[in-house]
């Protein structure tokens, strides 16, 4: 094919099999899951539901998306009777705003996770003096905090700060909070002040599903999540939701803030739904967080200031900020080393979210390619090596300054022989989807 697109797309191939990808949100997803999001289903309009649609010709998709909405009520183990499923919802963001749509009144308030504890921006996130997130144009969004000293929700302060907010909604989900949410404690604040509970398991969806995370079923009324980090499938979202509000929820999603669903993507959801029922993926779920705690104990021993001391999942949140050095420069150092990791805000940071004070690392990626506690210890050591290297390089105050300081971190030859060893250390472990070089 002539088109440079499919040689940009085998060099990301290349990156993809040579990095190491340490970014917890982003993982690989299988050939088969490729080839349904790559099918014909993608020409087809199909606006409506599954029965009651608004186009012709849609037999087959029917049955694509009733096998997606049956796999996920099974996979993590909900009574049709009394749950249901949109799998229509294009993304994490609009799935989020679908449910607000659904539940509250433009104005009504929203308590939510505040974004640099750990939160989301589709969560209503705004600064004190202006909206930043379309939820908080229409919304009044007021945030819940971790404590300052343990870096853990104290839920009954929580609970105390609900009864005052008296919102419509609360909201979980923590992108970067390294520790368990108690949903329970969240559902029973939820319930005593007449609240919604919206339990968003973007992250945890796959350890959810293998039991190796708590479920929120019990307790939430409507739980989302994105199919594409734990989880493990194609880029896409899902809304459960109590029987009684389902028929709410399918109308915000479409005709409220969609047009056509993405049925490929919904077919490549079914397909990773299937692969997550197996006792292949809870191994798999186990060891991606057995891998986390490793990678959170070695850096803690290597003296880093790993945010509450530890994780209780996939992720692991590093304040820089005892080393004297920023999330910038740290993550663009590991990335010249090939080792790939958001820079991300931490609690109580005072710098920007652009310029924060840590990096957020995570292990789905590197556990579905085969790594384990070993290789976790390895992968530390190098970014030990980097991130000592880099901290003695000061961020540029100028915003001019830094391609330059960006170019020189790339001719950096400490940095480019540690490249070229997780280069020939990453190409031993297999990517899903991808062919190894015949030399290897
Ligand atoms: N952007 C995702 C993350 O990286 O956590 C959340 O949507």
């Amino acid at each position: 094919m002539k088109d440079e697109i499919f040689s940009i797309i085998k060099k990301e191939e290349r990156r993809q099999r040579t990095e190491l990808v340490l970014i917890p949100s982003e993982n690989y997803a299988s050939a088969a899951v490729m080839k349904a999001v790559g099918s014909v289903l993608m020409n087809k309009y199909s606006e409506g539901q599954v029965g009651r649609r608004y186009y012709q010709g849609n037999a087959n998709i029917d049955d694509v998306e009733r096998t997606c909405k049956e796999r996920a009520l099974r996979l993590f183990g909900l009574d049709g009777g009394e749950w249901s499923v949109n799998v229509q919802a294009l993304s994490g963001s609009p799935a989020n705003l679908a449910v607000l749509v659904a539940l509250v009144e433009p104005g009504q308030r929203i308590f939510s996770m505040f974004l640099p504890d750990g939160g989301h921006l589709s969560h209503g996130w705004h600064l004190p003096d202006r909206p930043v997130s379309f939820a908080s144009k229409i919304w009044d969004v007021v945030f819940y905090h971790v404590d300052r000293k343990t870096r853990v929700f104290d839920y009954d302060r929580i609970g105390k700060d609900a009864a005052t907010v008296t919102p419509r909604i609360i909201i979980s989900g923590g992108t970067a909070y390294p520790r368990e949410i108690d949903h329970r404690r969240m559902g029973e604040i939820a319930k005593a002040v007449g609240a919604w509970y919206l339990a968003d398991i973007a992250h945890e969806a796959g350890l959810v599903s293998a039991g190796v995370n708590t479920s929120p079923f019990s307790y939430a009324d409507v739980v989302t999540m994105t199919t594409h980090k734990t989880l493990r499938g194609p880029r896409g979202a899902m809304i459960f939701s109590r029987k009684d509000l389902s028929a709410k929820i399918d109308a915000a999603v479409f005709p409220g803030i969609q047009g056509g669903p993405h049925e490929h993507t919904i077919a490549g959801i079914a397909v990773a739904l299937r692969e997550a029922s197996g006792g292949t993926f809870r191994k798999y779920a186990a060891q991606v967080v057995a891998n986390a705690k490793v990678m959170a104990e070695e850096l803690s021993n290597a003296g880093f200031d790993v945010v509450t001391g530890g994780t209780d999942k996939h992720l692991v949140l590093v304040d820089l900020r005892s080393r004297k050095l920023d999330g910038w420069t740290g993550a663009w150092g590991l990335e010249s080393a090939g080792i790939i990791v958001n820079r991300n805000t931490v609690p109580y940071d005072t710098a920007s979210s652009f310029y924060p004070s840590g990096i957020r690392l995570g292990t789905p990626a590197v556990t579905t390619r085969g790594m384990k506690e070993r290789e976790m210890r390895r992968v530390v050591s190098w970014i030990q090596d980097v991130l000592s290297h880099v901290s003695n390089l000061k961020l540029p105050k100028q915003p001019s300054d830094r391609a330059p300081f960006l170019q020189m971190l790339s001719k950096d030859s400490f940095l480019s022989r540690i490249k070229r060893e997780v280069s020939t250390f990453a190409n031993r472990f297999p990517v899903p989807g991808i062919d190894r070089p015949k030399n290897l």
